[in-house]
């Protein structure tokens, strides 16, 4: 499955990521000027029977027996992911997905097998009220930060019952009560102010299908949109993941010159080592994630972030961070100190003796502090220059 840009397009921004992520932010801002050139995956999904052929069939607007429509039926479940071109929709792809629950396709091994988590929207079909499996489907779809629709299909079935078993039955309140009841359903799970829509069959000229549609189009270009961040902050994970990775296969160099300066018996000459390679190291892991000075101030031009917002706050918060994170090394120096000087009571022998190791564990923790701090810092404040909340 293509990802919302084109190959060529995303290898581009990756690279750019690599070497200067103001860049590579200002290249994403022009892709989401241009929603037509954006694709969206779209998943239905829900459990088996619940219509979810029969929908990617009316939602493209044709019936169940037309040519090209998604097979439909008991005798016709899908088995794979089936992807459809919506006619009316340039770059939306529709996704008809196995039922959730199946014997092939078991509720616990679903989100894993039928990846969820490449798809970028998604419309969850139930034919009754909310199921375990459709509460698992929402919670795997929030924690992606993406956004759904639900549908109720079937719903004549429901004012076929109503209707036997009401005496004062009008159809209008039923449908009332059917939609504030799938709504609580939701809200009770975080979600605000949901997007539910009724089905009453699968008639392509029905009302629940066409409010649906008038919805999608509006909200098309801003799903789109929300499709290429989320998908440039995986991949400016991934980009961060290599250089954390780098910087800390690289720590135990430094770790190693931090313990040769420590042997050497001069009271304070090991703090002076420790502290001249942390600040070293500390100066190349902020250009190396884009938390320097410079960088920040050029991803802030680029996104067009103002002086009072958190971007630029961060430059300030870097400064405290400095300072508070070599203290907290030294400190560890000393706390180790104190506990070996108590333990053994020979107070400059052992710190002789001990103080490579000592030496060693201080950088090695102030490092990797470093590295993993910037990393998330880093991914953070990309996520927030492309408008996503963090
Ligand atoms: N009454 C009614 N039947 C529907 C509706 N949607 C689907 N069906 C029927 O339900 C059966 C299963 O539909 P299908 O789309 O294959 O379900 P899937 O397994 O979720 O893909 C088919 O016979 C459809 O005609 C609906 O909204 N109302
Ligand atoms: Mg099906």
């Amino acid at each position: 499955m293509d990802g919302p840009l084109d190959r060529e397009i995303n290898e581009q921004i990756r690279a750019m990521m690599e070497t200067d992520p103001a860049a590579a932010a200002e290249k994403i801002r022009q892709c989401l000027e241009e929603t037509d050139n954006i694709q969206l995956n779209i998943a239905i999904t829900g459990e088996p029977g619940t219509g979810k052929s029969t929908f990617v069939n009316a939602f493209r607007g044709i019936n169940n027996n037309s040519e090209g429509a998604a097979p439909t039926g008991c005798e016709n479940m899908t088995t794979n992911p089936t992807s459809y071109h919506h006619p009316d929709y340039t770059k939306v792809i529709i996704w008809d997905l196995p039922g959730i629950g199946s014997t092939m396709w078991p509720a616990d091994k679903y989100v894993e097998r039928v990846e969820l988590d490449k798809f970028d929207f998604f419309i969850i079909l139930s034919a009754d009220r909310f199921r375990e499996n459709d509460v698992k489907l929402v919670k795997e779809i929030q924690k992606m930060e993406k956004k759904f629709y639900f549908v109720c299909s079937k719903v004549n079935h429901n004012l076929r019952d109503e209707e036997r078993s009401q005496m004062d039955f009008t159809k209008e309140k039923t449908l009332k009560t059917i939609y504030e009841d799938r709504v609580k359903g939701l809200e009770e799970l975080g979600l605000k102010s949901p997007q539910v829509f009724l089905l009453l069959s699968p008639d392509v000229s029905l009302q629940g299908l066409k409010e649906l549609k008038s919805t999608f189009e509006e909200d098309l270009p801003e799903l789109k949109k929300h499709a290429l961040r989320l998908t440039m902050i995986i991949i400016y994970k991934q980009v961060l993941n290599n250089k954390k990775e780098n910087f800390l296969a690289k720590i135990k160099y430094y770790c190693i010159i931090s313990a040769t300066g420590a042997i050497l018996p001069v009271p304070l000459l090991s703090a002076g080592v420790d502290l001249s390679l942390i600040c070293l190291a500390f100066r190349w892991y902020l250009v190396g994630f884009g938390l320097d000075t410079s960088s920040l101030n050029k991803l802030a031009a680029t996104t067009g972030i103002s002086c009072n917002d958190e971007i630029t706050n961060l430059k300030f918060k870097n400064k405290l961070l400095k300072s508070s994170l070599i203290s907290k090394a030294l400190i560890h120096v000393a706390n180790t100190s104190v506990i070996v000087s108590k333990k053994e009571g020979v107070v400059s022998m052992l710190r002789i003796l001990v103080a490579p190791t000592l030496s060693f564990t201080t950088t090695y923790v102030a490092l990797n502090v470093f590295v993993t701090e910037f990393a998330e810092k880093s991914h953070r404040i990309f996520k927030r220059a492309l408008g996503l909340n963090t």
